[in-house]
């Protein structure tokens, strides 16, 4: 059996989520696979590197890790990514970096409650580049752009992909010169792209892209409002990184549960963790004039052609559920939650 490759990338920063990634990803992955992890390192500590080799040899000898630099200035010229880096960006690069002929791809934002063999040995139709599961946010290529899809002369409704969790077919992708591409595309379309590498990757392959089923790349804040426990998943943190600033909810406790069982507890002390605290205490108190206040905006919007529109972004705003998901995820669903987890 060829060994399943798993790649992601970090700095420094988005380390402990990494580190967490990685450990959730090793316990339930089917444990007679060998496993080729690779690392793309934008700046990670020998401290922190060391302590990733500690939790892979755990593992025993069928888990080898690798770290790859990368230097995300070659991405310079791109529209500045999350938490002002470029780091983002730098999954581009694993057709250039990696000689495998398959991987994997997970966000450091991620964590891992299913078997990654099974997303690894998914056979992609041959005329499919990669494999991704849609965007819970931004639904089509026109809610990216309107103007690169027009000037693309891609469909304004095409589908969209959240790149947060990948099969890449890298050979594929080699042979199509993909990374330079990508390069290519996010320097010369700088500024009318919103979602960075992802955009590069939606605009790009469009129509090369399969469908992966939900349960690959569950949005935490979906996990939230879900009315069960179902943890059969890749819990992705789309909307906070948890070990920085986390926002309310079974899924932030999950993380914290899950951070502390794997030796690399979440420091609530730090500045970022306490700013978001702050925030999220403004956002909820706000929460009620909000939803006074949008059904009134959105009246402006209500003109037949536009309901379904309108519809849309209530939905995706969210304005119930602002309100009502904290009262649904309540203590019970949280500490089902947690024994599953520890289960
Ligand atoms: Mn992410």
């Amino acid at each position: 059996m060829e060994p399943v490759v798993i790649g992601l990338a970090s700095n420094e920063r988005y380390f402990p989520g990494l580190y967490c990634a990685v450990a959730s990803a090793l316990s339930h992955l089917d444990s007679t696979r060998e496993v080729d992890l690779k690392v793309l390192d934008g700046g990670i500590s020998k401290h922190s590197k060391n302590a990733l080799c500690r939790l892979v040899e755990r593992y025993g000898k069928v888990v080898r890790l690798q770290f790859v630099a990368v230097d995300e200035s070659l991405f310079r010229d791109a529209t500045l990514g999350p938490a002002e880096s470029h780091m983002a960006y730098c999954r581009i690069l694993l057709p250039r970096l990696m000689d495998a002929p398959r991987v994997v791809y997970l966000d450091a934002d991620t964590l891992i409650f299913r078997d990654l063999s099974e997303l690894f040995d998914l056979k992609l139709p041959t005329d499919k580049a990669l494999a991704a599961a849609t965007e819970s946010e931004t639904l089509t290529l026109g809610e990216d752009s309107g103007t690169l899809a027009n000037a693309m002369k891609l469909p304004v409704d095409g589908a969209y992909f959240n790149s947060g969790v990948m099969l890449l077919d890298l050979g594929r992708l080699r042979k199509e010169n993909f990374a330079e591409r990508a390069l290519d595309f996010l320097e010369a379309q700088r500024g009318r792209y919103r979602f960075h590498d992802q955009s590069a990757i939606n605009f790009l392959l469009h129509g090369r892209i399969a469908e992966l089923p939900e349960h690959w790349n569950r949005a935490s804040w979906r996990f939230d409002e879900q009315d069960d426990n179902d943890l059969d998943c890749v819990l992705h943190y789309t909307r906070s990184a948890p070990w920085l600033c986390g926002i309310p909810g079974p899924a932030q406790v999950l993380f914290e549960r899950f951070a502390a069982d794997a030796d690399s507890p979440v420091n609530r002390q730090i500045a970022a963790f306490k700013n978001s605290r702050r925030q999220q205490f403004v956002r909820n108190v706000l929460a009620p004039f909000r939803a006074l206040v949008f059904p009134v905006v959105s009246l402006f919007y209500e003109i037949p052609a536009k309901k379904k529109n309108v519809r849309d972004i209530r939905k995706r705003r969210g304005i119930g559920s602002i309100i009502f998901s904290t009262r649904r995820a309540g203590v019970a669903s949280i500490a089902s939650a947690i024994r599953k987890l520890v289960e």
